[in-house]
């Protein structure tokens, strides 16, 4: 960190309230208030256009027309080579298959902003300020920006579309006012939102965590705005809720009492299920395991971690697995054992669809390009059927050296066409069938009259010493892994 260059100044009161909101990122980002501070100004070449009332004229996207399928030989940036939305695979559109979400907070929050440095990205429309209807004309931008797109859903975090304030009432008063907005919008445009979630690690109250924090009164305030965030999910139609513990974890075991805190965490989520159900909210409540950071460790690890931590206290059955792609890599996993342990546990929810850095190693929430491994992805969503009322929500942002407004289409076409491109592989794996045929084989010894005893737990020690003292020692067939890899590769 020796090189970082911090913002010289002390900042004010004001400026600091200011800086909690306009950055938003489930990334690296949250480090950094000071450095995020920095605002954006209107451009000169927009002067009309900006000020401090919702008054843009005319379009926020004017050179950029509905984004079309082309096929795979099109040369334009602007359209879609292999996602085809209406075109079935496996007996469902491609859309079905995806249901593909914007996250709002990257794609209209994300400034570029890092732990070194200030923002990069000035979108013509920011007018440099957090007011009410700065968030308004964000909103409209959105919905343009998905229409164009040609995508469903989108995805928000309460603090990202509306301005904190003072107080509680104020805060949820600007909410109230940014939420008509949208209702009104998705409305018109036929959009509904796939999941909300509530901003629980960015102001400084929740330093200690939200329902994990050593205060009674920041665990209280936490609730207040978790309940107004699923009522305003509810109210928006949203099909999902997501629990994400940016900060539910510690810092050091030392002055810690992670019993007690977990077992806070669990009375949270408990009470999320009561107030679900006391205003009937029907949606799909999740959870998105990430293994650390900011925090060194936190709490809902893995996919299997938080398993079990459902199971521990009587939670299954309440909660599935939302699973961010580039968490799973932070946690040691790919994201195909994620999604396959998520999978067998039927806790399969929603796919947060980004990824890592294989040599930077942290959370950099970057658009998925990988082909295989979106291929590995699609085998686990078409072997769950789908992840319906979940979706592929592109918690991705642009890289902070792409500033210009064209890349945000970019980086979502090539995200979905590499999607696109894993349903097509995958189904082709699928109809040629001898990736399943050399699983099958591979486990065939248990296909027997004995391996079903076993499978049925009706074959104890002795019945099992007696079998191999009469077959003596067994053969051991090949577990063909080139072979798989082979058949995997030529699908590609
Ligand atoms: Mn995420």
């Amino acid at each position: 960190m020796k090189d970082t260059k911090k913002v010289s100044r002390n900042l004010s009161e004001n400026e600091i309230q200011e800086s909690l909101n306009p950055s938003i990122s489930y990334g690296v980002s949250v480090f950094c208030y000071a450095v995020i501070a920095v605002s954006q100004t209107c451009p000169a070449t927009n002067v009309g256009k900006c000020g401090d009332q919702d008054d843009w004229v005319g379009e926020f996207f004017p050179g950029i027309s509905k984004i079309k399928y082309e096929g795979p030989s099109s040369k334009n940036p602007l359209s879609f080579k292999w996602y085809n939305a209406e075109e079935e695979i496996l007996g469902k559109k491609m859309k079905d298959w995806f249901r593909f979400s914007v996250a709002f907070w990257h794609t209209f929050r994300g400034t570029g902003g890092d732990p070194f440095g200030a923002p990069t990205k000035h979108w013509p429309w920011e007018d440099g300020t957090n007011s009410l209807s700065m968030a308004k004309r964000r909103m409209r931008a959105n919905f343009e920006f998905i229409h164009k797109l040609g995508v469903d859903f989108w995805c928000f975090h309460d603090r990202d579309i509306a301005p904190d304030a003072p107080t509680l009432e104020e805060t949820n008063a600007n909410l109230d006012e940014v939420v008509a907005l949208a209702q009104e919008l998705q409305t018109k445009g036929k959009k509904s939102v796939l999941w909300g979630t509530a901003q629980l690690f960015m102001h400084p109250r929740y330093m200690h965590g939200a329902a994990t924090s050593s205060e009674l009164g920041v665990y209280a305030y936490a609730a207040a705005q978790v309940k107004k965030a699923m009522e305003v999910t509810h109210y928006l139609g949203g099909e999902n809720y997501v629990f994400w513990g940016g900060r539910e974890g510690y810092q050091s075991l030392l002055n810690t009492d992670m019993e007690r805190e977990l077992d806070h965490l669990a009375r949270f989520l408990e009470a999320a299920v009561a107030h679900k159900e006391k205003i009937g909210f029907n949606g799909t409540l999740l959870i998105e395991p990430k293994p650390q950071e900011p925090t060194k460790h936190q709490y809902d690890w893995d996919v299997a971690t938080t398993a079990n931590f459902l199971r521990k206290y009587g939670l299954i059955g309440e909660f599935k697995i939302n699973v961010e792609c580039n968490h799973a890599t932070l946690s040691g996993h790919s994201c195909h054992h994620e999604l396959e342990t998520a999978r067998i546990n039927r806790l399969l929810g929603n796919i947060d669809a980004n990824t890592g850095d294989p040599q930077v190693g942290w959370d950099t929430d970057q658009f998925l390009v990988d082909i295989q491994e979106a291929t590995m992805i699609m085998i686990s969503v078409i072997r769950n059927d789908g992840i319906a009322p979940g979706g592929f929500n592109f918690d991705a942002k642009l890289r902070r050296e792409s500033t210009d407004v064209e890349d945000l289409f970019i980086a979502h076409i090539v995200g979905m066409d590499t999607m696109a491109r894993g349903l097509r592989n995958a189904a082709k794996l699928v109809q040629d069938g001898s990736l399943a045929e050399l699983v099958r084989k591979r486990y065939q010894s248990f296909d027997t009259e004995i391996g079903s005893q076993i499978e049925a737990g009706k074959a104890d020690f002795d019945f099992l010493e007696k079998k191999i003292k009469e077959w003596g020692e067994p053969k051991v067939a090949s577990a063909k892994q080139e072979l798989a890899e082979m058949i995997f590769q030529s699908a590609m």
